[in-house]
């Protein structure tokens, strides 16, 4: 384009203070239309990457709605935190437990919850036991939760934060007894 404008600024000077021919009349309507078309191309092209550029930075950062987390064979999470946007209609959370230990002997979960009520959820949460996940029947304090997955499991929640408060601040851990202290992160709400 740069090139087209470079001759069609040349051929203006030079046509200047001289009779245009047609001759000269069909060059110019030639270059304009060659410098219409890479206008457009490149606006297009401009575009393209706008959008392509927005459509990554909502999945990195601000409009995540997919979260992917993994606990570790060796007892951790693989995010320190899970960031996701307030406007999300529902987050959908894929956990996987790579690990290969069986769920009663080595089973993660994850759990949303306020940070300031996490201790009460986790002692309830193990009061409650394996078979209720280590989390209490119809905890309201829990946002949501996964079950207890043995080694090699797979699974998926759906949730809705349209009800939480940017300002808070939100925990994710597992309440599997005796993981939370290394198992946690922090949930927040862009
Ligand atoms: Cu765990």
């Amino acid at each position: 384009m740069l090139i087209g404008l470079f001759y069609l600024r040349k051929l203006n000077a030079n046509l200047l203070f001289t009779k245009r021919t047609n001759a000269t009349k069909a060059i110019l309507n030639y270059v304009f239309l060659v410098n219409y078309l890479e206008a457009i191309i490149m606006l297009r092209t401009k575009l393209g990457a706008a959008v392509l550029l927005s459509v990554i930075s909502t999945g990195a950062f601000a409009g995540q709605c997919d979260v992917a987390i993994e606990a570790t064979a060796s007892m951790a999470f693989s995010l320190k935190e899970i960031a996701v946007s307030k406007t999300c209609k529902e987050v959908s959370l894929t956990f996987k437990n790579v690990g290969t230990m069986a769920k009663a002997m080595m089973g993660h979960n994850v759990v949303i919850s306020k940070k300031s009520t996490m201790q009460a959820v986790l002692t309830d949460g193990s009061a409650a036991g394996l078979a209720k996940n280590y989390v209490k029947d119809n905890d309201d304090r829990v946002i949501a939760h996964t079950v207890v997955l043995g080694g090699g499991e797979t699974t998926n929640i759906k949730f809705k934060v349209s009800n939480l408060d940017a300002k808070e601040a939100y925990v994710f851990y597992c309440s599997f007894p005796g993981h939370a202290g290394v198992m946690n992160g922090v949930f927040k709400l862009l």
